[in-house]
């Protein structure tokens, strides 16, 4: 036996089922010693499960959950002792989830071996927990600052309970953290926190880049009691405990460590946030005594997958677009001497400079260039601070899955006429191995003012396009809005195979581009869904179809000529990575009746939540297609369904797991079949599409 297929070689069984009274302050030598080999035996665990995300290519988080693992076991020696406790480890850092799956497994309701298929896709262990998704998680997380004002509403429902949650430096940076402080001391909730400072978190170490910052002094501030202690000291710990637990209120246990501590090349460092590497992994568990088979057996046995696709249309070569934004503004401020450069433009970082293209800036041109905290809202309304003033930009940047939250931040910006550029990486679905929490699918949210000022909303579909864009727009007025995927995109090609957005290419704001014409109808598409579409429209050409292609890289306004053209063909489908509910797909069909334009219309975007995985890239292929447009011969001449992107739904996204065909077969929508064909073996997501012939959906 190899990889996954391996039992989980560390016996969960030998967790020690303790009970802990806090009415007594110190530790017996026996409670410490089994307390000691429950810390070390689950940590053990989580190193060996959380790097088969390493050795799959889905990456992950290791250090945090390691982390806390002497609090979590501290909890559950708690819940067994009293039921006065609420029965569940809360925790505000969801990357963390490593912890609930191993709670999960301990209480039988994961079996432990599957463990080992830690945020592969479709195998209900995603990046962060998701309520009702696997078996035995009690809550969803993921978005930092989100978890402890929740927390409070479940102390005011159970005002007879004392409720735990987990914290970390990190999310305690959010100012959300900082309301919730206030109401659990104005309710004196029986909230106890206990909070991982370990002085890392993504970026690097924030007594670094955000000085001043103290988890103590500020809980104290509030109103909390609040303990600090060596986290990694058993008997100092408890001591803590039952003294949180003697005081009426809230009150924060601030335990300092190294991040991993023990874990000798990620101990310390920033690197420790991330995923184990599969060789500092094996190092540790033979350093911990365990055969070297033991973890190589099955570390070395699981490869990425890659995607097996060649897309027509567009390069082989892939380039990573949320980068290419960090070079591209680079270009810019190239051209400015530094100081000029400070002058005029200030780019905020909110810990992700890494993740989303901006550290490339930080590097070369320190000069514009300001780090700061997990402060979504508070950094964007800086930048927009920046540029109050004509003449004076700001820039700030993070997930799009975050821009919900600075939506209001927006408008307030509108309000003042700012000078805002905003990157927003990870736009969509692709390698979205965090799941629904971390979807950037309502970024059209960030259009949110009235009809008489303009936002510009722009996702280029591959890094020239990029390029152009940024150079285009970075100086222009107003809000701006780019986005970028977290996946790598090819080029688009022209059809000598010359790059579509260089050379004479010219980014126009606001004007629909022509990748392709066609006479049978139109597809509609931008961003990381363009070569998609671009490949299944020349598949529909290669078959006699003459379906044209469209890029729409300004979102949000209305190219005139573009949609008549596009309107008074046969049919138009929008194809898009956003939520099916507030993405273009919405709107373009409105667009089009406003102007009495009434092709056959229909709109493919995410409508599922997700279930893990890397890339479970979507492509339609032509037939499916033609079948969705109703023009197949097939006789259907109805209206397309709206269809979810398989990508993103849980029933119809890959993979290795039987759970995976449960969830399609009962699938009752418009792809709804699975091919029992020999084919299926090698493409184990390749489904029926309705009129039988395929939509290709590969993992
Ligand atoms: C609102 C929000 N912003 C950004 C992120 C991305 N993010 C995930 S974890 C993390 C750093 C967290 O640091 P910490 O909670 O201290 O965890 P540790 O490094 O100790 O694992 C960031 C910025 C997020 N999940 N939510």
């Amino acid at each position: 036996m190899s990889g996954t297929q391996n039992p989980f070689p560390i016996d969960l069984n030998k967790f020690k089922k303790l009970k802990l009274d806090p009415s007594k302050s110190g530790l017996t030598a026996e409670e410490k010693a089994d307390l000691q080999a429950n810390v070390q035996l689950l940590r053990d665990a989580l190193v060996l499960f959380t790097a088969t995300g390493a050795a799959r290519g889905v990456s992950g988080h290791t250090g945090g959950a390691y982390d806390t693992v002497p609090e979590v076991c501290i909890l559950l020696a708690l819940f067994a002792q009293s039921e006065k406790y609420y029965p569940v480890v809360f925790d505000e850092a969801g990357h963390r989830v490593a912890t609930q799956y191993i709670l999960s497994a301990l209480e039988g309701a994961l079996p432990a071996e599957h463990l080992l298929h830690y945020r592969e896709a479709n195998s209900k262990l995603p990046g962060h927990p998701e309520l009702g998704l696997t078996p035995g998680v009690k809550f969803s997380s993921g978005r930092l600052g989100h978890m402890w004002p929740l927390v409070n509403g479940v102390a005011l429902a159970n005002r007879d309970k004392t409720i735990f949650c987990l914290g970390s430096d990190g999310s305690q940076q959010e100012g959300n953290d900082a309301e919730a402080a206030r109401l659990a001391v104005a309710q004196n909730l029986n909230v106890k926190l206990f909070i991982d400072d370990n002085d890392v978190t993504i970026a690097g170490h924030p007594s670094e880049y955000l000085k001043g910052y103290d988890v103590t002094k500020t809980l104290e501030g509030h109103g909390l009691k609040v303990v600090t202690v060596d986290g990694e000291d058993l008997d100092a710990l408890w001591g803590a405990v039952t003294e949180i637990l003697t005081h009426d209120g809230p009150a924060a246990i601030v335990s300092k460590r190294k991040m991993a501590p023990g874990i000798p090349d990620i101990e310390g460092s920033s690197h420790g946030h991330d995923v184990i590497p599969v060789k500092s992994a094996l190092k540790y568990l033979e350093q911990r005594g365990y055969p070297a088979s033991m973890g190589g057996d099955i570390l070395n046995n699981i490869k990425p997958t890659p995607s097996p696709f060649i897309y027509q249309g567009s390069s082989k070569e892939v380039g990573a677009n949320r980068v290419v934004f960090g070079e591209a503004v680079n270009l810019v401020l190239d051209g400015l001497s530094k100081e000029e450069a400070a002058k005029k433009v200030m780019v905020i970082d909110s810990d992700l400079e890494g993740s989303t293209g901006l550290k490339v800036i930080h590097q070369k041109h320190p000069e514009v260039f300001i780090p700061s905290g997990i402060m979504e809202r508070g950094n964007f309304s800086a930048a927009a601070g920046f540029g109050f003033e004509e003449g004076k930009f700001g820039v700030f940047s993070t997930f799009s899955a975050f821009l919900e939250m600075v939506i209001s931040e927006i408008t307030m910006a509108r309000l003042n006429n700012c000078n805002v550029l905003c990157h927003f990486s990870h736009s969509g679905v692709d390698e979205m191995a965090d799941n629904t929490c971390h979807f950037g699918v309502n970024s059209l949210f960030a259009d949110n003012g009235l009809s008489d000022v303009h936002s510009w909303l722009y996702f280029p579909a591959d890094p020239a396009q990029m390029v152009a864009v940024i150079k285009r727009v970075f100086f222009e007025r107003g809000l701006r809005f780019v986005f970028s995927t977290r996946s790598k995109v090819p080029w688009i090609l022209k059809p000598d195979g010359s790059k579509f957005f260089e050379g004479d290419y010219e980014f126009v704001p606001g004007k629909d581009e022509v990748i392709i014409e066609g006479k049978a109808g139109y597809v509609v598409s931008f961003g990381e869904m363009l070569y998609r579409s671009y490949d299944a429209v020349l598949l529909c050409r290669s078959k006699g179809l003459d379906v044209g292609l469209i890029n729409k890289p300004t979102l949000n306004i209305v190219d005139e000529e573009a949609i008549r053209k596009v309107g008074s063909s046969p049919f138009v489908l929008v194809v898009e990575s956003f939520n099916t509910k507030t993405g273009l797909g919405s709107k373009f069909g409105t667009w089009l009746l406003e102007r009495q334009l009434t092709p056959r219309y229909g709109y493919m975007g995410t409508s599922k939540e997700g279930s893990g995985g890397r890339i479970c890239s979507t492509i339609m292929s032509g037939p499916a297609l033609i079948s969705l447009c109703g023009i197949k011969a097939s006789g259907s001449r109805s209206l397309p369904r709206t269809l979810p992107l398989p990508t993103s739904s849980r029933r119809s996204t890959s993979c290795h797991s039987n759970w995976r065909h449960v969830r399609f077969e009962s699938d009752q929508n418009a792809f709804k079949q699975i091919s029992s064909s020999k084919q299926q073996k090698d493409r184990p997501c390749t489904i029926n599409a309705r009129n039988g012939t395929y939509s290709t959906i590969i993992c």
